[in-house]
């Protein structure tokens, strides 16, 4: 089996290196979810090994919109390197994906290092801010089909994510109206309540399973929250943009 989960993380790390699609591991193998984590794991490391470097993980299917879209029903979480970061307001090349989506997100920022589970009224002392994000997602599967054990041993679609302007850690996020379109035309709306009735818990969340899989929890770590619509294509030549209510709104160019 080692040599299996080894293989499929080599897959996937490719493919999504070349963007070029592959089948769903559930269409050949049956992988439990701990052997789909030890996939993502390995996929990752090969990208460290290649000199990108670890800036926090995300969290997903943390709303009702996600799960019900995607057909699934958990949350699961990825891990997020240096190279899937573009700036607000910048372009982000489409050769780099095959299928990319968009998803309006909230993002923490770790103050500290994160060694035990921590509770909803705790979120607060633990991060320096929060932000408003896109995250970009790209399913390395064909037609963005996928298992849950597909989809966590393809690091759940990460792929980039974009943060807009910080705020100070006690904002209250639990009840933003939250929008994401492209040139001008609004494709979702949803509430931040629906990212498990306060983003603030999916940072809990976040917690407790990193801390399950042996992921340590770093100060200066991002942490996305999970969208609160379900995700929208992104065409080249798109501009995206996400509003967040009173925290502003961030966009970017898809060249
Ligand atoms: C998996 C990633 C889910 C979210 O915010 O719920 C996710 C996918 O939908 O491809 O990032
Ligand atoms: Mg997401």
């Amino acid at each position: 089996m080692e040599q299996i989960i080894e293989n499929f993380s080599t897959i996937l790390d490719d493919a999504a290196k070349v963007a070029n699609p592959v089948i769903q591991i559930s269409n050949t193998s049956k992988i439990t979810l701990n052997q789909a984590y030890e996939i993502q794991a390995l996929s990752i490391q090969r990208r460290l090994a290649r000199g990108e470097n670890l800036t926090g993980l995300k969290m997903g299917f943390t709303s009702k919109a996600k799960m019900e879209q995607m057909g699934v029903h958990d949350m699961i979480w990825g891990r997020l390197t240096n190279n899937m970061h573009f700036e607000n307001e910048g372009d982000i090349p489409m050769n780099k994906f095959i299928h990319p989506r968009a998803e309006p997100e909230i993002a923490f920022l770790l103050k500290k290092d994160i060694t035990s589970n921590i509770t909803i009224n705790e979120v607060e002392s633990y991060i320096d801010g929060l932000a408003p994000a896109i995250e970009i997602i790209d399913s390395r599967y064909k037609n963005f089909k996928f298992s849950l054990e597909d989809v966590i041993a393809d690091n759940c679609s990460s792929s980039g994510y974009v943060l807009g302007k910080w705020y100070s850690p006690d904002t209250d996020v639990s009840n933003i109206e939250i929008t994401i379109g492209t040139n001008g035309e609004v494709k979702a709306i949803g509430n931040s309540k629906a990212i498990l009735d306060n983003p603030f818990q999916s940072l809990v969340e976040a917690v407790r399973l990193a801390l399950k899989y042996g992921q340590e929890l770093k100060k200066g770590m991002v942490i996305l929250a999970g969208a609160a619509t379900s995700a929208i294509p992104v065409n080249d030549g798109d501009t995206v943009q996400a509003t967040f209510g009173n925290l502003g709104s961030l966009s970017f160019q898809a060249k």
